[in-house]
């Protein structure tokens, strides 16, 4: 009996040191579970979110897409290569496919424009590669490297002058804000997917 006594309270204190904490009452967990998306701010502590809104705004991560165009004529690859050697880090990833819904959702602000219809089907064509770039100056700086959302008017060596074959078909997706980078991230990838 004392033998048993023992060896229960040794369990106990090893738990309380390892954390062990239940699943169910644990943020990420319960996200997941709604399959909604948890802004970063609910995850921070008290500090370190104070911190970064008085800071202003994060402009050291913008959210990409490689569009369905690239990534079926095989530019998926070059584009990642090529935002690599940029001096961006990658802070999430993955290839998916958008569902109508998704893409509409995504796209949401262009839903009285007359290109809505073709935008959203174009996007779920096929599978897309997204991520989470991080680097000073993050969103500008990524604008500039994707170059005009027409490839005819985009700068030479942009990455839609050097993939992308129409205004529609463009190659590539980046964030035109900070906030909107932070939404758009946080749409695509849960708490769990996204790294310090
Ligand atoms: P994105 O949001 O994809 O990075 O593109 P963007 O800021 O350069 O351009 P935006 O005005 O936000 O348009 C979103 C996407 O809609 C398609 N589009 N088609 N047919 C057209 O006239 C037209 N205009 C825009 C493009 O795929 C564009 O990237
Ligand atoms: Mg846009």
């Amino acid at each position: 009996m004392l033998v048993a006594v023992s060896q229960l309270l040794v369990a106990s204190r090893w738990l309380g040191v390892l954390k062990f904490r239940n699943l169910k009452n644990c943020k990420e967990y319960q996200c997941l579970r709604n399959q909604q998306p948890v802004t970063r701010n609910q995850h921070l502590s008290p500090t370190f979110a104070a911190e970064k809104q008085t800071n202003g705004t994060m402009s050291n991560r913008t959210f990409t897409m490689i569009k369905p165009d690239a990534f079926k004529n095989g530019h998926g690859g070059a584009i990642l290569d090529r935002i690599l050697q940029e001096g961006y880090s990658i802070k999430a990833l993955k290839m998916t496919k958008l569902t109508p819904e998704k893409a509409g959702e995504f796209y949401a602000i262009h839903k009285e424009r007359p290109f809505f219809g073709e935008l959203v089907s174009f996007m779920c064509e096929g599978p897309i590669i997204a991520a989470i770039l991080e680097k000073e100056n993050a969103v500008e700086d990524f604008r500039k490297l994707i170059g005009a959302t027409d490839p005819a008017k985009a700068e030479a060596n942009t990455i839609r002058k050097l993939y992308a074959a129409s205004i529609g078909e463009n190659a590539v997706h980046g964030s035109d804000s900070d906030e909107n980078a932070k939404i758009e991230g946080d749409f695509m990838f849960s708490m769990l997917e996204q790294f310090q």
